[in-house]
């Protein structure tokens, strides 16, 4: 199975900038990527995502946002995620089913165990080799997320989460080093309030290592196994 990373954090942690260091890094180096996002990445999935994030769409309830992020991942697995993997390219996702467990799970409350039950089978089974945890106060993720809003040129206006209080977003924090402390192997905890190439060089040693690991595998099957 080829490479399959994703990148978690709090918003504007970077995780968006760092992806696609990481992608422009690995095509130089002559590997064939697919990078994506969630909620998105499809049709389908982009117009899910719109509902999703525009705060002027009806209050969601709890139940109805979870569901709206499900029908992107499926979507996402089938359409993009699995047929890749199958080609053997490698691939980047801005969030996946980590955000689930924190955001609408420790978050908003819901059930733990009906979330990983519907992850596994959205999925179906498909797990991140390596997860890259951006990690940095909320307080800078959010300042940077709304100096990007400040500046765009379409009108600037907040999503969903940007309205949520501080707490809100320092639940989500507490949430993710959580998770990491329960899948060090593999989730990597990065720290974000760095420089943005002091970070990728970090993400790079990792993933190549990785990579290293898996064709020196991949090189021993082929010739014990002709
Ligand atoms: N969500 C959910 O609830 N459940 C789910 O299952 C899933 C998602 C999949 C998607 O929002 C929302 O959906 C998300 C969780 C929820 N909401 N929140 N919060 P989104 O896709 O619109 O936004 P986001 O995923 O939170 O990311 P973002 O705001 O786009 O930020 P980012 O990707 O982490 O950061 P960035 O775009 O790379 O950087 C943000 C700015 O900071 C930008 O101007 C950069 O140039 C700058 N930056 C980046 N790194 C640095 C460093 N190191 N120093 C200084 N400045 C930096």
């Amino acid at each position: 199975m080829s490479p399959f990373i994703t990148f978690e954090g709090v918003e504007g942690c970077g995780k968006t900038t760092q992806m696609e260091m990481l992608k422009e890094h690995l095509e130089w180096k002559g590997c064939q990527v697919v990078a994506t996002r969630e909620p998105g990445g499809t049709e389908l999935g982009e117009k899910v995502r719109n509902i999703l994030l525009n705060i002027d769409v009806h209050p969601l309830a709890p139940w109805s946002e979870l569901l709206l992020y499900s029908v992107c991942r499926a979507q996402l697995v089938n359409e993009v995620i699995k047929p890749a993997l199958k080609d053997k390219k490698i691939v980047l996702c801005d969030r996946f089913s980590d955000s689930t467990i924190v955001y609408q799970g420790y978050a908003r409350g819901l059930n733990l165990e009906a979330i990983a039950h519907l992850n596994k089978w959205i999925t179906e089974g498909i797990m991140p080799s390596i997860t890259f945890i951006m990690d940095c106060p909320p307080e800078i993720g959010l300042r940077r997320a709304l100096d990007r809003i400040n500046t765009r040129k379409e009108g600037n206006k907040e999503d969903r989460f940007e309205r949520e209080n501080v707490e809100f977003h320092k639940k989500i924090r507490d949430g993710y080093l959580r998770l990491a402390k329960e899948s060090t192997d593999r989730i990597k905890v990065i720290n974000g309030d760095r420089e943005i190439s002091v970070i990728h060089k970090d993400i790079c040693g990792i993933v190549e290592k990785q990579l290293d690991g898996l064709w020196a595998r991949g090189n021993r099957q082929t010739s014990t196994n002709p």
